[in-house]
């Protein structure tokens, strides 16, 4: 399942339309702006129309769960149902932030993966005359956030944390991204996947900017300080391992995937044999017999264990919280990634 539709799929999570309308009237604004800066850049329509046409594509078409989630998070921590014109303003354009900061990392993700769709539409470097322009696009994205960064937010006093943040989430998903070396056919090796490694390329490729980074925003406009909330991004790291979990379908990309792990873990020799010989090919009868096995070792199971296990530990942590606000801001986005049966 992809990402989207798992998140679209667990629920609300709190998005009203009107602060859905507010988050789409805040990218007309944004794109504006961005725009006008490149028509005093560019002395030539065409770029402009190129960038104009781009970022529709790319930033566009998703969810915006991570976006919409600072808007969530934000009203939560000041306990209010509708904020102001000004706060809103902000918590939409990091929402926005957010979802520019998937565009790009998206972009370039579909090239390294040579995939063919994303979101229902063919991967931007697949659509006729982009091919490797792509990757230059992704740039421009990124270079985006900095903008919109330094247009909003510059005279703030967590302006430099903000920019620290969004530099950090990249940086960690650019780690994750390693994961692919372990794809490569020379480097296939199933030993070198286990329970320890899939957290870690979970925790860098998903946690850090679908699940801390919205909170971290939030935080930084309500005016704390993040160094104080170290056990709230451990919580959003562990929500986010979680997440990723329900992403994978990985088995023909060799992925050191959530299910693949606990495979090896309680797979016997003859179980394990299995998996050597059919993990990571895309002959749909070595991708049936991945299937199988799973079946076999019941991870469905395993599964349901480890989601009610990581939720009632989690929800231990979050009511050691101090701060009652920020303990419903990480219930609401627990409740939002975790569809639980209530
Ligand atoms: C891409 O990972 C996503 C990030 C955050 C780097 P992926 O290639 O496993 O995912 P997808 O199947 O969406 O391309
Ligand atoms: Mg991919
Ligand atoms: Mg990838
Ligand atoms: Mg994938």
């Amino acid at each position: 399942m992809a990402t989207a539709e798992l998140v679209a799929a667990s629920g609300s999570g709190g998005a009203d339309s009107s602060s859905t309308a507010a988050f789409m009237e805040t990218y007309g604004k944004l794109k504006k702006e961005l725009l006008e800066d490149h028509a005093s850049e560019f002395t030539d329509e065409s770029s402009l129309q190129w960038i104009d046409r781009m970022m529709d594509y790319n930033v566009l078409g998703g969810k915006c769960n991570r976006g919409l989630s600072v808007v969530d998070s934000y009203k939560i921590l000041k306990g209010v149902d509708v904020l102001g014109h000004e706060d809103a303003f902000l918590a939409c354009t990091l929402g926005w932030c957010i979802e520019w900061l998937q565009a790009y990392i998206l972009v370039h993700d579909d090239i390294m993966d040579n995939s063919q769709t994303r979101r229902g539409k063919p991967c931007w470097f697949r659509v006729p005359q982009v091919g490797l322009i792509a990757v230059n696009d992704g740039i421009i994205l990124r270079s985006h956030i900095s903008r919109i960064l330094q247009r909003h937010f510059k005279g703030k006093p967590y302006y430099i944390d903000l920019i620290d943040l969004f530099n950090e989430a990249e940086f960690k998903v650019s780690l994750g991204q390693l994961d692919l070396i372990t794809t490569h056919d020379d480097e296939k090796d199933l030993r070198k996947y286990n329970v320890a490694n899939h957290r870690c390329i979970s925790q860098y490729k998903a946690s850090y900017y679908s699940c801390y980074l919205p909170v971290a925003c939030a935080l930084l406009v309500a005016g704390e300080n993040l160094d104080n909330f170290g056990d709230v991004k451990n919580i959003l790291f562990e929500i986010g391992i979680y997440y990723q979990i329900q992403i994978g379908t990985d088995i023909q990309e060799y992925k050191c995937s959530w299910l693949v792990v606990q495979a090896l873990e309680h797979a016997d020799e003859n179980q394990k044999r299995i998996l050597f010989e059919n993990y990571g090919k895309s002959d749909p009868v070595c991708v049936a017999k991945v299937k199988d096995l799973y079946k076999e070792l019941n991870l469905e199971e395993v599964f349901r264990e480890y989601e009610s296990e990581s939720y009632n530990r989690l929800i231990v942590d979050i009511k050691a919280q101090p701060n009652k606000a920020v303990q419903n801001v990480l219930k609401s986005f627990l409740h939002k990634i975790y569809k639980r049966d209530k």
